[in-house]
């Protein structure tokens, strides 16, 4: 994805970008590997925005500014390939969820010393109250710490969930934010802290068997663009003073050193999967890796909350070799989406990175198991399948995605208090 900033010329003093105005978002589906060969062209030409990867049968979501529409269709057309356009004008759709977001949402009523209410996406600075917020209100079940400092120097902060044990219970280890466009992710995420924490009583097993650790919002420099300038921004904001580029930003899940750079990963720093160069050159990188590190001996799960698309992804993204345990991993990750699904039928499918996806490498799952040896490590996309709405899922779907993605978690959780 390229930098897309195209601003207003501004005589007023409060400028309005609309960077994304007549862009439109196709869905096409290559049926045979000529189409999908065509489709992949198309993709390393850099000249589009990929939403999705090409796959066999499978529908890809593909952005295209107004000007280069044509060269889009022309592509469709030349080798018949199937497709009908998904999002008409994508500055509209954007506008439209920021309307609901404005000046509307309700704010903290006297009882709670927080924002969020999951009926929209907060920003960073609420997310942040949150924490503190369970923290005070809840000492006895929640430590809040600052796990390190992001690019732009906010503070990267880790929610420990325990009911005592001092350290001998086994531990999960989730996060979110890690690509700034996921807002569902955070919302996500936090939706679930909430859960542990305020309905404690109703199911106080998930945390007395296990102890948790959250980092809700692993990328807040690349989150706060999204919300200010660019709605789909994907990396951090770091600038690379060690290069001559204007362009800004890492993907902060191409950073870690587990076969750093050995596939689907860009060392152009233009590029939306822009891998650092070298590994852990992302403060926020680093800073997840020693949170991980720090209860890895004990810690049993990492989920790592991305979206979208519904996909329950297993390691590795560098091959296409399974893990050796695959066959385990997989066994809890089918019983965790089975309970997702029974929610409201929202299907999601299961497999290792490289064979649902695509090749990619240095991503936190990968690290996560192959360094950190924790085994079950699980990259969840979040909704939606992309039909519809891709990266801008609009925030009624928040609630209805923390109450299915806890469903699963509870199945991580149980099966987590019972490992060895
Ligand atoms: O490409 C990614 O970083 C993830 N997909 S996303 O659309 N959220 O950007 C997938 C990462 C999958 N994990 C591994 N390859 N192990
Ligand atoms: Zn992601």
């Amino acid at each position: 994805m390229k930098e897309l900033v195209v601003w207003a010329i501004c005589l007023i003093p409060i400028c309005v970008a609309y960077p994304y105005h007549g862009y439109r978002v196709y869905e096409a589906v290559a049926k045979n590997v000529v189409q999908a060969q065509a489709l992949s062209d198309l993709e390393m030409s850099e000249s589009f925005d990929f939403w999705s990867p090409v796959r066999l049968n499978k529908p890809t979501d593909i952005m295209s500014s107004p000007e280069q529409i044509q060269q889009l269709l022309d592509v469709f057309n030349s080798n018949s390939i199937q497709y009908r356009i998904k999002i008409d004008d994508v500055q509209q759709l954007i506008d439209a969820q920021n309307n609901i977001m404005g000046n509307e949402i309700v704010r903290k009523s006297s009882s709670l010393r927080y924002n969020l209410t999951w009926d929209n996406y907060y920003r960073y600075d609420d997310i942040r109250e949150f924490a503190y917020a369970l923290g005070a209100s809840y000492p006895e079940l929640v430590t809040v710490s600052v796990a390190g400092k992001s690019y732009e120097d906010r503070d990267l902060i880790l929610i420990k969930i325990s009911s005592g044990g001092s350290g001998s219970k086994n531990a999960i280890f989730v996060d979110g934010g890690i690509h700034a466009c996921e807002w569902i992710s955070p919302a996500t995420v936090t939706y679930i802290i909430r859960e542990l924490v305020e309905n404690y009583a109703a199911h106080p097993q998930y945390v007395d068997d296990v102890d948790w650790f959250f980092m809700p919002l692993v990328n807040p420099d690349g989150y706060e663009f999204a919300h200010t300038d660019n709605r789909l921004w994907r990396k951090n904001r770091r600038i690379h003073d060690e290069t001559n580029t204007t362009c800004i930003g890492t993907d902060i899940n191409r950073n870690f050193d587990y076969h750093f750079d050995e596939g689907g990963s860009s060392d152009n720093t233009c590029a939306p999967t822009y891998n650092g160069g070298q590994p852990f050159t992302e403060p926020e990188s680093r800073a997840l890796r020693d949170a991980i590190l720090a209860e890895a001996n004990r810690t049993k799960s990492y989920l790592t909350v991305h979206s979208y698309g519904q996909h329950w992804l297993t390691p590795w993204g560098w091959t296409t070799e399974l893990p050796a345990d695959y066959d385990a991993m997989y066994a809890l990750a089918s019983d965790a989406v089975a309970a997702l699904t029974a929610v409201y039928g929202t299907v999601y499918d299961i497999g290792s990175s490289a064979n649902l996806l695509y090749a990619n490498s240095g991503p936190s799952d990968d690290w996560a198991k192959g360094v950190a040896g924790i085994p079950y490590t699980y990259t969840i996309e979040l909704r939606d399948q992309g039909p519809v709405y891709g990266f801008l899922l609009p925030p009624d779907q928040i609630i209805p995605s923390g109450i299915e993605t806890w469903e699963a978690f509870k199945v991580i959780a149980e099966a987590v208090a019972l490992m060895e």
